[in-house]
């Protein structure tokens, strides 16, 4: 069993991890183009952003292998694909940022796989460990502070947010992401994108500063939820990060 000291213990520990870790990490004061990890290397090429905790860190939520493949083999590809797909178009030298938001000028190949790179960039950062386990109860995972009044203020409560947001989930048709953004008015907007669309792309229907993401393709969850996706959203919301959240929505 595990105990409530362990708890403690334990997300003493993960916070100490976070902290070294995101050193190394980089671009914490801007969160939203995340410069460091998204712009490419003196050599041209993008890079994989490390994860800022461990592939385990998740459990029980997200489990260990999921997150080992899902960061090392299928962003890793999307990574490789973009810089195949620029060297071979002649692109160097421009943002992930600005590849999104002119996507409508490049290839498919550079859409799918930009929008590849910078969604799971920020879906790794927009998580962070609760220290649950299935035997024990979770710590409660809620938002605060300007988001959280925005939140209220829009869906009325934080439980009716939560149902909105899921149910859009769940109602993506095939492979895809759900979204709470920023939009021009200033509002927080739920929606979704199909593919490795993104709401800063200039093609997307939904658009705004993305918040929230959260990946609805079978590979985020089907090792350990199958086809259960309700669960694996339901999941989700223990292992939300909303300071980081909050920092999307306050612009900083
Ligand atoms: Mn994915």
């Amino acid at each position: 069993m595990t105990t409530r000291r362990d708890f403690f213990k334990k997300g003493i520990l993960a916070g100490a991890g976070i902290v070294i870790l995101s050193k190394s990490f980089g671009s914490e004061n801007n969160p939203i183009d995340f410069a460091e990890t998204l712009t490419p290397a003196a050599d041209g090429d993008f890079t994989l952003p490390p994860l800022p905790y461990a592939y385990d860190a998740l459990e029980p939520f997200i489990d260990k292998q999921t997150m080992e493949i899902h960061h090392t083999k299928h962003h890793q590809a999307y990574v490789d694909k973009l810089n195949k797909a620029l060297a071979d178009a002649k692109i160097t030298g421009v943002s992930l940022d600005d590849l999104c938001k002119n996507v409508s000028k490049y290839s498919t190949a550079i859409k799918n796989n930009a929008g590849g790179h910078y969604n799971h960039s920020l879906f790794w950062k927009l998580m962070k460990p609760n220290g649950g386990s299935v035997l024990s109860p979770t710590v409660p995972n809620s938002p605060s502070g300007k988001l959280g009044d925005a939140i209220n203020s829009t869906y009325t409560s934080f439980d009716n947010f939560k149902i909105k947001f899921s149910e859009t989930a769940m109602k993506v048709f095939g492979s895809g992401w759900a979204w709470l953004v920023i939009n021009h008015d200033g509002k927080p907007e739920i929606g979704s994108s199909p593919n490795q669309d993104n709401p800063i792309m200039d093609t997307s229907e939904l658009k705004g500063t993305p918040v929230l993401a959260l990946d609805i393709w079978e590979h985020a969850y089907y090792l350990k939820y199958q086809n259960k996706r309700a669960d694996y959203i339901a999941n989700w919301w223990n292992i939300v990060n909303w300071a980081e959240a909050g920092k999307h929505f306050e612009g900083k």
